[in-house]
């Protein structure tokens, strides 16, 4: 495990931290609610501990009084986040398994990764599944790539994860082995650490959210030097000619060349040129990661991706084409067998309601309003109960103190968590959950070939339970125990999910061993597979037997769904639309720092915070943010100084780290401070502690993928000298006894 930094080894004195949830806690006003208890104070209240029986007893009374008040879209259960490794203890699958048999739920659909992308790429490949499952593999990429342009680089920081828990860290020994065997870097990044010095990449430093103008202006280079692939276009595409034309600026008179790009990119135009005639020449693989599309207008990276590797006629020949999040996910491009994981299967969801994953303070604000979501106009469900389980919305959402505001509107909002996290926090009821270590589960990920045995290795922290018990409890209130449990004990789950997943496996011939010997081994290795996955081989060989599951078949450069559509912030082919906020914007001239809230290195999103690993790195218990020297100096800044960081939508506390591995006019503040502000009852209050989503846009990124753009906002920073409010981000709020 190269780049696990002893993560693994922070989760082992955590699991005891003071920031565990000891008891079933609910807010005070709460219980108060017909003495005016109001919703206001979620966040403020102190918690009143309550034993599991009444605690159970009333959950599943609130449950059942939403459902037949209002239905069950009334109930918002979508829950989006990672919670633990473990298939079977799956905390969102244990909450939505259990929402199912009570008459469903409002869901969400994508993922704060990759909403854009998934919603733009099945109009374009058919299948979103490119920046998933089926990437070009590494030892295709050893063997055969010369060049790989990587936008947002290949941070290692990044490669240490996977969800469901990787056995296998396999980004850093593949990389290692492309530079041995001569393949060419280039990081087109505002940070030079998103590509390690060991593989000698060139930085090219862009301004964010730029990145589809530079790729217009390697695109026009192609066009006009004669060096696209014309022949591809014409037999593995359609609408290069409507692209062209943009391209060209037939239209409207602007031309979309290098020079047009530069000052937009600030790159210069001779770099541009030279590298779109070096990826003419050379093998190349064009990497995008999913950061890109977490911006503004975040389909049009990804679609530019793919008409620029089109255009170098590429896809579908080993180690050439493009990727997507080479640099997000441990295990993209991990050469496996598709064999299948267990799985914890949720069941249906009775009922027809969801919104796209990050329109959760729109919902929750603005009840019966219609939007739209990738060609349709829907409308926001009413929520009167917001459950969540495994997840962390104070963590993952974009613009905080507006999702304090919406947080408020519910009647009643219940969280399962083993930790004292601002969600917990701001919450009604707060049932205390056990982690990973505390209970036996089978840990696997997909896109990994490992299948894990993992033991209960110490008891439950005080009076924690499984979620699985926790909703085995409600469903006895709810009257749905026997749809819930099917009559199996964890035990027998365990057995069953790992029978079922070695039932698929025997249909691709591939064997797995009984469970008992599973369990005895400790652990599965499925074999890596003979030959390296190219992405599109068979349809790059035979386009007309092979095509693509897209409406023509092949790729669309051009999509007539799209551009039926008739939304101008994502018409019918890739463009470039300045974003809400970027460093060329009005906006600038007030908050002249482009913000990137990108992953930490020190923890996994929100969780491990509480962890020695994140607390060594913080200065002065605030969150560090990374600043050029000259950006530094301009503002008589001095490393370890505490700043404030602000903009129209917040301030927030950091400690400053003066570096030169970011670009003048960016800054970088990983995401996964736990959010403190310093008076919760007061409107936009400072954090403490320096979570970027209290200055973040909580806006979709256009309206066919209404997907998050965290990495779209600008910031001003200046020294904070007033008395350094303490930062207790990590202790449990005030607990009363029920009397007082
Ligand atoms: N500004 C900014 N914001 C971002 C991003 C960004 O790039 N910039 N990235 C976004 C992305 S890609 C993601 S995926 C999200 C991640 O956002 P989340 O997935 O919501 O973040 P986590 O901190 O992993 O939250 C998981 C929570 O589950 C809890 N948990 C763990 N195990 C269990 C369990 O067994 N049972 C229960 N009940 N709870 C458990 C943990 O304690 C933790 O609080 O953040 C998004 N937010
Ligand atoms: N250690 C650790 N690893 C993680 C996670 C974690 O919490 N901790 N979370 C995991 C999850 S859930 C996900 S979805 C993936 C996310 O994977 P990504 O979305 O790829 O991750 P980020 O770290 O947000 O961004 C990667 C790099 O892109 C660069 N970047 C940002 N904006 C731009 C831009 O506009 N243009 C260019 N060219 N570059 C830009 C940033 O410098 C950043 O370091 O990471 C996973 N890996
Ligand atoms: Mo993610």
């Amino acid at each position: 495990q190269p780049r696990s930094r002893g993560l693994g080894d922070v989760y082992k004195r955590q699991v005891y931290d003071e920031s565990r949830v000891e008891k079933p806690m609910f807010r005070k006003g709460w219980l108060n609610r017909s003495n005016g208890g109001t919703r206001e104070n979620r966040g403020v209240d102190p918690f009143v501990a309550v034993p599991w029986d009444e605690a159970l007893d009333m959950v599943g009374a609130e449950i059942d009084r939403v459902r037949t008040e209002h239905g069950n879209a009334a109930i918002f259960g979508g829950s989006y986040g990672w919670s633990s490794a473990g298939r079977f203890h799956h905390a969102k699958g244990q909450l939505q398994r259990f929402l199912n048999t009570v008459g469903g739920f409002t869901d969400q659909v994508h993922t704060y990764s990759i909403a854009a992308g998934y919603a733009i790429l099945p109009h374009i490949l058919g299948t979103a599944r490119a920046a998933m499952t089926e990437a070009t593999s590494w030892d295709s990429i050893v063997e055969n790539t010369e060049l790989m342009v990587a936008f947002g680089g290949i941070p290692l920081k990044n490669a240490q994860v996977a969800a469901g828990g990787p056995g296998d860290h396999v980004t850093g020994p593949y990389l290692k082995a492309a530079r041995e065997a001569g393949v060419d870097f280039v990081n087109i990044s505002p940070l030079r650490d998103d590509m390690g010095d060991h593989l000698g990449a060139e930085w090219i430093a862009i301004r964010p959210n730029t990145d589809v103008a530079m790729m217009l202006g390697l695109a026009h280079t192609l066009e006009t030097e004669g060096l696209a692939n014309h022949e591809f276009l014409k037999t593995h595409c359609v609408g290069y000619e409507t692209f062209r034309s943009y391209l060209l600026g037939e239209a409207d008179g602007c031309v979309r060349d290098a020079d047009w790009a530069a000052p937009i990119c600030e790159i210069s135009a001779d770099t541009i040129r030279e590298l779109a005639r070096r990826m003419a020449g050379s093998r190349t693989l064009v990497n995008t990661n999913w950061s890109l599309q977490r911006g503004d207008h975040g389909e049009q990276p990804f679609w530019m991706t793919v008409t620029l590797a089109a255009m170098l006629g590429g896809i579908g020949l080993p180690g050439q084409g493009f990727g997507f999040g080479y640099g997000s996910m441990g295990n993209i491009g991990n050469p496996r067998q598709t064999a299948p994981s267990p799985t914890l299967v949720t069941g249906t969801n009775p009922c027809d309601s969801w919104i796209p994953v990050a329109r959760i303070s729109d919902m929750l604000l603005n009840p019966g309003k219609p939007y739209e979501f990738d060609g349709e106009t829907r409308t926001y469900p009413d929520i009167r109960l917001v459950y969540w389980c495994g997840g962390n919305p104070f963590h993952h959402h974009q613009d905080l103190n507006r999702l304090v505001r919406a947080w408020r509107q519910p009647e009643t909002v219940i969280v399962n968590e083993p930790w004292w996290t601002a969600t917990a926090k701001f919450s009604d009821i707060v049932l205390p959950s056990t982690t990973t270590l505390e209970r036996k589960d089978i840990g696997a990920s997909s896109r990994d070939r490992f299948i894990m045995a993992m033991d209960k290795t110490i008891e439950p922290v005080g009076d924690a339970l499984d979620d699985f018990d926790i909703f085995r409890g409600l469903s006895i209130r709810t009257g749905t125990h026997e749809a819930f449990t099917e009559g199996r004990e964890p035990e027998e789950w365990l057995r069953h999910i790992y029978d079922r997943a070695r039932q698929s496996a025997a249909e691709k011939d591939i064997t797995m061993p009984s469970y008992e010997e599973f369990w005895e081994t400790g652990h599965i290795e499925i074999p890596r597979p003979a030959k390296p996955t190219v992405m599109f081989e068979t349809f790059r060989a035979d386009p007309t037997s092979n095509p693509l599951p897209s409406p023509s078949g092949k790729i669309e450069i051009f999509s007539e769904v799209v551009d039926g559509f008739g939304y101008d912030d994502c018409p019918g082919h890739p463009v470039w639309r300045e974003p809400i906020e970027w460093l060329g914007a009005p906006a600038a001239q007030t908050y002249p720092l482009h913000m990137i809230s990108n992953q930490p290195r020190t923890r996994l999103h929100g969780q491990l915070d509480n962890g020695r690993v994140s607390r060594d790195d913080k200065i002065d218990g605030r969150e560090p943010i990374w600043i050029h020297p000259d950006d530094a100096a301009e503002r008589k800044l001095t490393d370890g100084d505490i700043v404030r960081v602000f903009n129209d939508r917040g301030a927030l506390l950091a400690g400053v780290r003066i570096t030169p591995e970011v670009r003048p006019g960016v800054v970088q503040l990983a995401t996964g401070a736990w959010y403190d502000p310093e008076n919760p009852a007061r409107k936009n209050s400072l954090d403490k502690h320096g979570n970027p989503n209290v200055l973040t846009i909580d806006k979709g990124t256009s309206q066919l993928g209404q997907g998050p753009i965290a990495h779209s906002a600008l910031v001003e920073i200046g020294r904070f000298d007033g008395e350094l409010p303490n930062v207790p981000p990590h202790k449990p709020p005030t607990i009363v006894s029920r009397e007082v």
